[in-house]
């Protein structure tokens, strides 16, 4: 069987200001040179780029103490939200080049619009070495990549970046798979909330195979949108060294494949952001190449067709 030809919009995001370091604002650059349009064209999908999205800081958001550069990454969350919803409304898949991982707070919001637009529910699968559900009050670094999933869910309170009556995303709904690095109030508001979380020993026990059959389970259930959000820090730092926060015990190559190529058949992938890369560290191109080579494998890329789909 062959996967269904998609039409995919590329969008840049070259943000930085998130993390605690410089780096990563050169991410889109590095993943367009590793190839990432032509490997989706050669497997016979119709590709845009749309290019980097282009922003000038928000000066009616306030400076705040315990959220650095709110300004910047307020301005990239408006755009990020308006590109992936019009591209989504258009009937096209957003692909986004990161950045760090606060530009999922206007990917994800934007994907949950189009979602509540068609009448379905938004899930997320948060693929990540951090559950990235910090706020202001309790984030330890005060770095806004640290804050995403609690933004989108509703639970960070950062200034009005964008419309207070803007769709939330359900906490219920967030598959968080491969965390092994979770501070202390952070994992306070996880269990408050009901994220659901597959730490690194649950995948250990139980395998990934087995995290992702249920989580597909559950999304197909409900005829969800499922938005997949990739974080380098999810694979082990040996195959994937391009990241400012290394967190030892990754996901192995072979883990990370089979989630994308499950992906791939379940054909519930509505959206995708590939984040955190910061080639100034990486090994010669390693890690955006494996970054392009995951997203091949979620667009059809196989070793050879399954004779049936896998029970
Ligand atoms: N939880 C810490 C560290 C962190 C989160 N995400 C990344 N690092 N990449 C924080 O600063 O919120
Ligand atoms: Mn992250
Ligand atoms: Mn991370």
């Amino acid at each position: 069987m062959q996967p269904q030809a998609r039409s995919v919009t590329l969008i840049g995001a070259a943000l930085e200001e998130g993390s605690g370091r410089r780096g990563a604002a050169m991410g889109p650059a590095a993943l367009r040179i590793a190839g990432v349009d032509q490997t989706l064209i050669d497997l016979g999908h119709d590709v845009v780029d749309a290019g980097d999205v282009h922003v000038v800081p928000a000066r009616d958001l306030p400076n705040h103490p315990k959220a650095h550069n709110l300004r910047v990454v307020g301005a990239f969350t408006r755009a990020l939200e308006a590109g992936v919803y019009d591209a989504a409304a258009a009937g096209r898949f957003p692909l986004i080049l990161g950045g760090d991982h606060s530009l999922s707070m206007g990917t994800v919001s934007g994907m949950a619009r189009y979602a509540a637009q068609q009448g379905r529910p938004l899930f997320v699968l948060w693929l990540d070495a951090h559950s990235d559900f910090n706020t202001p009050a309790t984030s330890p670094s005060g770095n806004i990549h640290g804050m995403p999933v609690a933004y989108f869910c509703g639970q960070a309170e950062l200034a009005e970046i964008l419309p207070k009556d803007r769709p939330f995303v359900d906490p219920r709904n967030v598959f968080q798979v491969g965390i092994r690095s979770v501070d202390a109030s952070e994992r306070e508001l996880i269990k408050e909330h009901g994220v659901n979380v597959f730490d690194m020993r649950w995948l250990d026990e139980q395998g990934v195979a087995a995290a992702i059959r249920q989580i597909l389970g559950v999304v197909s259930d409900a005829n969800g949108l499922l938005h997949v959000s990739l974080d380098v820090d999810f694979l082990d730092p040996e195959i994937a060294p391009g990241v400012g926060t290394t967190v030892p015990g990754g996901a192995t190559f072979r883990e990370a494949h089979l989630i994308m190529e499950m992906l791939c058949d379940s054909g519930l992938v509505s959206s995708l952001d590939l984040v955190e890369l910061n080639p100034f560290l990486d090994d010669r191109g390693k890690s955006a190449r494996i970054l392009v080579e995951l997203t091949a494998s979620l667009f059809g890329r196989r070793i050879f067709d399954r004779p049936t789909r896998a029970a």
